[in-house]
């Protein structure tokens, strides 16, 4: 049933509204590849690989190195697999057939969520179904990126405006305490947290002490892309917790900071942003979130400036309960592409996002609009 024909690439190319800036750089153009699996029986799934055009969130999350992992690697083992020994049952299956591939999780995230694609619609339920989520009511944040605080106070102006009551801004070094600072006056009761993108090192992550006075609910990624331990040092000599983003990549990458932490009787300081794509797909994501719920460590789900078919998938997942704090699902600036590739927009109200009953993620694909944005890039058939 689950027979794949085709698994074809197609990179997109998506203009942002507001260029979007963060420690590593401003975006305004991203080039993204999109998995497309074609089944026997004639469904298509269909998984978004939230790139950047280059490696400075961390490596492997460009586009030039998840087309080639998906190129080289991911795609041909998934044909030898079925030529092999059948069609893929289910995504255990997927799994363990590119285990061998080290890395390249945003490859295989692609291929994963367009396997997860196919699968809701056969089961013709929601992922959030599929995945064992309860709630319906999403409650959703905005993260803000800005070069100066007027951008910034104008984007979170926009975003509370919207009804958003969560936002997250981006910081770095020396453009830290006046940012915290400027928000919390204007928004005393927001919940708000700060995002580092591993800006900060040993000579300098002591400027985040400064932050303690702004009642902030995490701060995001201070240190190295690939650190942990020293991440859990210096969150004994900071009161905010601290939330790690870029470090980790798997549920065992978890279990080292949840063991991490605890030595420090600190679980409650330690907040993990699960990004499905970061941890190679769903499957891994939905492990974390269960496993730090059950060590009482707070969990959310961040964002990689995707499209509304990529935050739909997000949304989904979100309706597990093991997810403690609110998303990065919303541009705080009402969109964030010019051109996104589904049918209806995303909509929230009041900060909160109403999941429906529609199959699989339960938006549309405009696929004239996606054809339009997109260049194949490879096939290969099965
Ligand atoms: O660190 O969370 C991050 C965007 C691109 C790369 C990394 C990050 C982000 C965001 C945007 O913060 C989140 C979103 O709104 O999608
Ligand atoms: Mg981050």
């Amino acid at each position: 049933m689950n027979k794949i024909t085709s698994i074809s690439v197609h990179l997109l190319k998506l203009e942002l509204r507001v260029p979007f800036t963060t420690s590593f750089g401003t975006y305004k153009t991203l080039t993204r590849p999109f998995v497309v699996l074609t089944t026997e029986d004639g469904l298509r799934g269909v998984g978004e690989i939230p790139t950047l055009v280059d490696p400075v969130y961390k490596a492997e999350s460009d586009t030039p190195a998840a087309l080639t992992s998906l190129k080289e690697f991911v795609l041909p083992s998934v044909a030898r697999f079925q030529a092999e020994r059948g069609p893929i049952a289910g995504i255990e299956d997927l799994r363990s057939n590119y285990a061998w591939i080290k890395g390249a999780v945003f490859a295989k995230s692609g291929v994963e969520a367009a396997f997860w694609d196919i699968l809701a619609q056969r089961a013709q339920q929601p992922l959030w179904k599929l995945w064992g989520g309860t709630r319906r009511e999403i409650p959703v944040g905005v993260s803000i990126g800005g070069k100066t605080i007027d951008q910034i106070l104008s984007l979170a102006e926009n975003a509370t405006g919207m009804g958003y009551g969560r936002l997250k801004v981006k910081i770095w070094p020396g453009f830290d305490v006046q940012v915290a600072r400027a928000l919390r006056e204007r928004y005393p009761d927001v919940l708000l947290q700060v995002d580092a993108n591993s800006a900060y090192d040993m000579t300098n992550w002591s400027a985040l002490k400064e932050l303690n006075a702004f009642d902030l609910l995490l701060i995001e990624q201070p240190l190295y892309d690939d650190d942990v331990v020293l991440h859990s040092e210096i969150s004994r000599e900071l009161r905010t917790p601290i939330c790690l983003d870029e470090s980790i990549h798997s549920l065992r990458d978890t279990r080292t900071a949840i063991s991490l932490w605890r030595r420090n009787n600190a679980l409650d300081r330690l907040i993990v942003n699960i990004k499905p794509p970061r941890v190679s797909g769903f499957a891994e994501a939905i492990e974390i979130a269960r496993t730090c719920q059950a060590e009482g460590v707070r969990t959310w789900i961040g964002g990689m400036l995707d499209t509304a078919w990529g935050k739909a998938f997000n949304l989904n997942f979100n309706a597990l309960d093991a997810i403690a704090l609110p998303g990065d699902h919303f541009s705080p600036s009402g969109a964030y592409f010019e051109q996104d590739v589904v049918t209806e927009p995303l909509v929230s109200t009041n900060g909160v996002f109403t999941l429906g009953d529609g199959v699989s993620a339960g938006v549309t694909l405009d696929w004239a609009v996606f054809e339009g944005l997109s260049t194949p890039i490879c096939e290969q058939c099965c």
